[in-house]
């Protein structure tokens, strides 16, 4: 049989990506082939979430005696594991976990990178079978090297991320993943096992028809922003319009959308929660690096995300990513001159 070479694997592409540079010593790219084997496990089991009444709700005890653990819990410990054995990562931050994990081993400790994740997001959407992902973000360490990592290695600006990346488990699995040089995705190919270069070099449209936003919380919202909600459904054919809506609920593929299609996604502050939702660290910064990458724009309404300098591990922020004319056109909503 002919083997066809035009196919490229997440791990044939990682190690192509460092012939480029003489100097690199392969740690990240050994990380993304760590995260890349924990999506494929955690993938096996979100296909299987069907079937948990048949062998028993997670938390309990299956048919053969094996505890049933909740599917978050399952990917936490994935991601945590595949990143604690490999070679590259000296700790981690989880959506999952209160304080952030040190490695402390010796091999850890001479790690150059620290990974922060959101081990599967959109968690509510898994009863209904509606797409869900991984969210992670990769920091070179500003600690010593050979010493354990310290909080500062996690507090870091999203400015600083060295790579960023989610897996969407939908319709069929991908792994999308950007460092400076661009944003590439990876279609997981089922009968052999590999993500597979499905999208390279991805670029978020200029500008898109599309926007995302939970409109159950319109009218919490500050007016600003219920002013652009207002002048997106205004939209006609004489400017750039009609818009539509869409909003998945999950953030991740609400996003991937946006960024294969262009559109625009929010998730304001609302008169109950002003800093939103979500998560400064695990979800909006992994974000906002991949769509600054490809051409796109992210802020918080003040601010460009990537600048917020944290100050804890769960901090929330409101947040609004998109193709850069929507973004650019928001801005004139929430910064009126
Ligand atoms: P989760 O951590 O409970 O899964 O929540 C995160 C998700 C995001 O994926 C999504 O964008 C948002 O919550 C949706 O929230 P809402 O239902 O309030 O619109």
């Amino acid at each position: 049989m002919a083997i066809n070479r035009k196919v490229q694997t997440l791990d044939e592409f990682t190690l192509q990506q460092l012939r480029d540079f003489p100097q690199a010593t392969g740690e990240l790219s050994n990380l993304l082939r760590d995260i890349g084997l924990a999506a494929k496990r955690i993938n096996v089991e979100v296909n299987k979430a069907g079937l948990v009444d048949i062998l028993g709700d997670y938390g309990t005890t299956n048919v053969q005696g094996e505890e049933v653990k909740k599917l978050d819990i399952f990917a936490n410990n994935q991601m945590m594991g595949v990143l604690q054995h490999g070679v590259s990562c000296a700790g981690i931050g989880s959506e999952e976990m209160d304080e952030f994990v040190v490695f402390n081993d010796e091999i850890s400790n001479k790690s150059k990178y620290v990974c922060l994740f959101d081990p599967l997001d959109g968690s509510s959407n898994i009863d209904v079978n509606v797409s869900i992902g991984t969210i992670f973000s990769v920091y070179r360490r500003v600690s010593e090297l050979g010493k354990p990592a310290t909080e500062a290695d996690f507090l870091q600006p999203g400015n600083k991320q060295v790579a960023a990346g989610y897996v969407v488990y939908g319709s069929s699995t991908m792994l999308v993943y950007a460092t400076r040089r661009g944003v590439n995705g990876f279609t997981l190919d089922p009968s052999i096992g590999e993500f597979t270069l499905s999208h390279p070099d991805i670029k978020c449209p200029p500008n898109g028809k599309l926007y995302s936003v939970n409109h159950g919380n319109f009218f919490k919202y500050e007016e600003p922003v219920k002013a652009y909600i207002t002048a997106c459904q205004k939209k006609d054919k004489t400017n750039g319009g009609p818009y539509t809506q869409r909003y998945i609920a999950s953030m991740v593929a609400d996003v991937h959308r946006n960024l294969i299609k262009g559109g625009i996604f929010m998730y304001p502050g609302t008169s109950d929660r002003p800093e939103g939702k979500l998560r400064l660290l695990y979800e909006c910064n992994p974000f906002a690096f991949i769509m600054e990458v490809a051409g796109g724009k992210a802020s918080n309404g003040k601010q460009r995300v990537l600048d917020i300098v944290p100050t804890k591990l769960h901090q929330r922020t409101p947040f609004f990513v998109g193709s850069i004319e929507m973004m650019q056109e928001l801005e004139t909503y929430l910064k009126p001159e």
